[in-house]
């Protein structure tokens, strides 16, 4: 087969190895890895000199257009993939919230008609349950078929399921091929912090902070592992943020449970200082930053192993929707923008020193698309996957600006963060979509990817 493109002498980055290699590309897949591969007349060659070669980031967890907070999360499914490509991101694994009585595949069809026709990278979706009620919970399965196997219940919210119906789904998952995660914070100590605030007329947004603190989640983490334990299922935690949830992760891990967890850049960059900030409350998520204990636990739980993933939660809100909650902090959007941030910050981490670009990959693609059934097409530089490729320049300085970013957010958490190295270049199943700072790619192009149930037996779960 011809090569369309070809990635010449850049150093390879896997999960587990760096190796300076020649990178070729036909139809949209990686065809063959090689000390050096030869162009045909035809082929478009990539200099990758003193450039790294990395795997697509995948974000695994985004809320794109997504009704929350009294308004709709400001990036659509076009803004939103165009983001992520200007950021290294080739998929994304979106949210979709359930509607009451709604079978599964109804609700993948419902937001994937959006999606298909505005999505500029690839995606695939999670589904947050709502109902399992009658029927519905019997349609997980089919969602499964659909190509859609992983699912998040809330233990927050007014749609938040109680503790049975966490239980009934978790025990139900292991026969159908999916995978629970879980959002996890206590919602009744939720409500009692808040209502107690509200009395003491505190309503800053450092008493988002303090109505959601360290044992709100911590508590729910344990509770999830206990949970998935007595159901003998296995479970992923999205965006933990606390050491006492770290820790629980640790030692059910140590125990030999299947519980995987995810954090997001935020947790690891800022700490709830930023509450106190006049502009906290474009801060506001949920869960909220914790103290620096919580943050230094992050690091080392993405270091020995106990950290699965890394994902951004990606939920922006206009900074005027920001601003209803001025003068109390209920009246807070939860969410921040983060889509094109999380793998230039992880692999800036990585160039700092911190951690390995090996690691940056393993947390970013790798170990995603494992989890969730995904390894047959993404996450990897590996003959065989889509050529979903980031050309890296470990040279390059940037500082964020929001001017300078490609969704549809007026400002970002991330402002003024100085980042040593920066992805120079996108590549989406074999077509450039980013270079040098500009969006190249086309709503439309990128497409749903089906996801293959997941079950612990699979290999690519073991010795993870
Ligand atoms: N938390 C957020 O901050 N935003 C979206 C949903 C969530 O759980
Ligand atoms: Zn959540
Ligand atoms: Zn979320």
């Amino acid at each position: 087969m011809a090569i369309d493109t070809l990635f010449k002498g850049g150093k390879v980055v896997t999960d587990s190895s760096t190796f300076r290699a020649d990178v070729a590309v036909s139809g949209g897949r990686i065809t063959q890895i090689a000390q050096s591969i030869k162009p045909d007349a035809a082929t478009s060659v990539v200099g990758c000199r003193g450039k790294l070669v990395l795997p697509g980031a995948i974000d695994a967890h985004t809320h794109l257009a997504m009704p929350f907070g009294g308004t709709i999360s400001t990036d659509d499914y076009e803004t939103g993939t165009r983001a992520a490509a200007c950021g290294g991101t080739t998929t994304v694994f979106d949210f979709i919230l359930q509607d009451f009585g709604e079978p599964f595949p109804d609700a993948i069809a419902r937001r994937d008609a959006i999606a298909a026709p505005q999505a500029c990278v690839d995606y695939s979706f999670h589904i947050g349950v709502k109902d399992v009620s009658g029927k519905l919970l019997h349609s997980m399965a089919d969602a499964v078929k659909a190509g859609v196997p992983s699912f998040k219940v809330f233990m927050v919210y007014d749609f938040g399921v109680s503790d049975g119906v966490f239980y009934e789904v978790l025990d139900h998952s292991k026969s159908i091929g999916a995978l629970i995660g879980v959002h996890a914070e206590n919602n009744d100590l939720v409500n009692y912090f808040t209502e107690k605030y509200v009395r003491e007329k505190k309503l800053s947004a450092w008493y988002h902070y303090l109505s959601r603190p360290e044992a709100v989640e911590g508590e729910a983490d344990v509770r999830a592992i206990n949970l998935a334990k007595a159901a003998g299922a296995p479970l992923y935690i999205v965006h933990l943020a606390n050491a006492q949830g770290m820790e629980a992760v640790t030692r059910a891990r140590a125990e030999g449970l299947p519980v995987f967890a995810e954090t997001c850049p935020q947790y690891l960059h800022f700490t709830s200082d930023v509450y106190k900030r006049p502009d906290g409350r474009n801060f506001v998520c949920s869960p909220p930053m914790k103290g620096k204990a919580s943050q230094r636990a992050l690091w080392e739980g993405i270091a020995n192993g106990a950290v699965s993933t890394v994902a951004t939660d990606h939920c922006p809100f206009l900074k005027k929707e920001k601003d209803w909650g001025k003068a109390d902090f209920r009246k807070i959007p939860n969410g921040c923008a983060g889509i094109e941030n999380m793998y230039p910050y992880m692999l800036s981490e990585a160039n700092k020193g911190r951690i390995s670009y090996n690691k940056a990959v393993e947390v970013c693609a790798t170990n995603v698309a494992k989890i969730f059934g995904l390894a047959h097409r993404k996450g990897a530089i590996e003959i065989g996957r889509d050529a979903d490729i980031v050309v890296y320049d470990p040279k390059a300085r940037v500082t964020i600006e929001n001017k300078n970013m490609h969704g549809a957010t007026d400002h970002t958490i991330w402002e003024g963060v100085a980042l040593k190295g920066y992805p120079e270049q996108t590549w989406s199943r074999g077509r450039l979509v980013y270079k040098d700072g500009k969006f190249l790619g086309e709503k439309g192009a990128g497409a749903f990817v089906a996801c293959k149930p997941i079950h612990l037996s699979s290999p690519d779960l073991n010795n993870l």
